[in-house]
């Protein structure tokens, strides 16, 4: 067991429920036509949401797509990732001091990212460390390859995050890989690689804190593998029941992670099923909250697409810019 407090395993369970009744208000809105494509994160709460915990404020985190719940643990607020969800650019635009970079919907190109953002920490002598999510799926990319070999060789504060959930849209782990596990992988490139039960978020919350306190203190990289599994659809555009079966899925749900932390506090006299109900009810509120903010938002004017795509736009676009500005204004 890892060193929480009482009050800090009572604020871990809200904040898994959170994410999974947001998880599934997302999936709702999508099926009402309200929000664009959409990965599910239930039931790898565990693993995003343990390894979050273990960041200190001044850290970075570096995302992949499938780590609403860490973002949400971040301070990223819930209206706005339904904004970035819904295709809205203000969606990703999120405060800077959070030290998050946006969703990477290019599978593993954000990993040279996190890598580029550890040296850069190394060098300005900042005791910081980076966290960097991704799939198993991704670690057959070149860019896996390209991010461990430079952290390995730099020595930089990075940890390495594999949320394995055994699929890659539907290719499944061994057909992705003849190695028998993601965290053997650390060994080629002169890491510590460590496997862990990604549905056990205490055990998750370990082995990241251990290996971005190495980071902090020994600029030493991590390879973290967390064995999970994605029992919903790829994405809200999937259906997983065309190349998987039922029975394969069934024993993975009774694994499921909050399930297994409300059953250890039950057990330790630190929940009761009057406090599961209030948790759901007070999340409920929090999401119905955040939903209304979303839709109370006018969607961007068509000005709007200049920004966000050149860091300083040519004079060609600024023309173009205070053009279509102006014929907005004239209309209005
Ligand atoms: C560079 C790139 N290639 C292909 C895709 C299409 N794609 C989206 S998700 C995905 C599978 C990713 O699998 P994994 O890394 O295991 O993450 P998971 O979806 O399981 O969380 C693919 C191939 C993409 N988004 N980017
Ligand atoms: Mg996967």
């Amino acid at each position: 067991m890892p060193d929480l407090a009482p009050e800090e395993i009572r604020r871990l369970y809200e904040q898994m429920v959170l994410t999974r009744q947001f998880d599934e208000r997302m999936f709702k809105l999508q099926r009402q036509g309200r929000l664009g494509t959409y990965p599910r994160v239930a039931g790898q709460e565990g693993a995003h949401v343990g390894a979050a915990l273990a960041l200190l404020p001044d850290d970075w985190m570096v995302p992949a797509f499938r780590e609403t719940g860490a973002l949400m643990l971040r301070g990223v607020p819930m209206w706005q990732l339904l904004q970035f969800w819904g295709g809205d650019e203000r969606g990703s635009g999120w405060p800077r001091e959070l030290r998050t970079l946006p969703v990477s919907i290019p599978v593993g190109t954000h990993m040279l990212h996190a890598v580029g953002i550890a040296w850069a920490m190394k060098q300005a002598g900042e005791n910081v460390a980076v966290l960097t999510f991704f799939g198993e799926g991704a670690t057959s990319e070149g860019d896996f390859s390209e991010a461990m070999n430079m952290a390995g060789v730099f020595q930089v504060p990075v940890v390495f995050f594999c949320q394995n959930n055994q699929y890659a849209i539907s290719v499944p782990y061994t057909k992705q890989t003849a190695s028998p596990t993601v965290a053997q992988k650390a060994l080629a490139y002169g890491m510590f690689g460590v496997q862990v039960d990604g549905n056990d978020v205490f055990a998750v919350y370990r082995v990241a804190k251990e290996a971005l306190d190495r980071a902090r203190t020994g600029q030493e990289p991590t390879l973290i593998e967390a064995l999970t599994y994605r029992v919903m659809d790829h994405t809200t555009s999937d259906d997983a029941r065309r190349y998987r079966a039922d029975e394969e899925v069934e024993p993975w749900r009774q694994r499921d992670p909050i399930e297994r932390l409300a059953r250890y506090m039950q057990a330790k006299g630190l929940l009761d099923e009057a406090g599961v109900v209030k948790v759901r009810d007070e999340v409920d509120q929090k999401v119905a909250a955040a939903v209304a903010a979303f839709e109370a938002m006018p969607p961007p004017g068509p000005e709007e697409i200049f920004k966000h795509v050149f860091a300083e736009m040519t004079p060609q676009l600024l023309e173009q810019q205070a053009e279509l500005t102006a014929r907005l204004a004239r209309r209005r």
